[in-house]
């Protein structure tokens, strides 16, 4: 199983989708600090919303496997700047989140914004419905 560590803006869905694949109840619960799950890191999304805490995510990322940049089909802004995923020096994927509640062009143009932060593959998925999720779960079992 690979570790992972969840990284993406303020409420794009790290939490809920950690709660989905622990098969825990999904509930709100804002991420203040470094969370340890089984085999996830999750960040609060306040560490990649402000570039000065930066630094957090690196020396967290140190014991993972693979990061995995997260963000919501309903937020077009650029969260992670081109080429984000370098200082990681790690395996990088992305997912789409949200996907339940937005267009295919929403999702298109969140997909093309991970790729553009280093995701080699991005995964599209609804934490809430749990659509795509298990594609995802093979993959950290690979
Ligand atoms: N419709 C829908 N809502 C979602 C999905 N994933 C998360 N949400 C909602 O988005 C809100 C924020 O989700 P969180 O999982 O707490 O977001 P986060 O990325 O952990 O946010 P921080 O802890 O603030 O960094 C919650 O109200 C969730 O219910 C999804 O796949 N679909
Ligand atoms: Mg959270």
């Amino acid at each position: 199983m690979k570790k992972a560590i969840f990284i993406g803006a303020i409420g794009c869905g790290k939490t809920t989708l950690i709660q989905r694949l622990d098969k825990l109840k999904i509930t709100y619960n804002k991420t203040q600090t470094l969370e340890f799950y089984s085999n996830i890191i999750d960040t609060p999304g306040e560490y990649v919303e402000h570039r000065a805490m930066y630094s957090n995510l690196m020396t967290s990322a140190i014991d993972a496997d693979v990061v995995v940049l997260m963000q919501s089909a309903l937020d077009p802004r650029i969260v992670l700047p081109t080429g984000f995923s370098t200082m990681f020096t790690k395996p990088t994927v992305g997912i789409v989140t949200k996907i339940d509640i937005a267009t295919p062009d929403q999702v298109g143009l969140v997909k093309d914004r991970l790729i553009d932060a280093g995701a080699n593959k991005v995964f599209e998925v609804s934490a809430v419905t749990g659509k795509n999720v298990s594609e995802f779960t093979q993959y950290l079992q690979e």
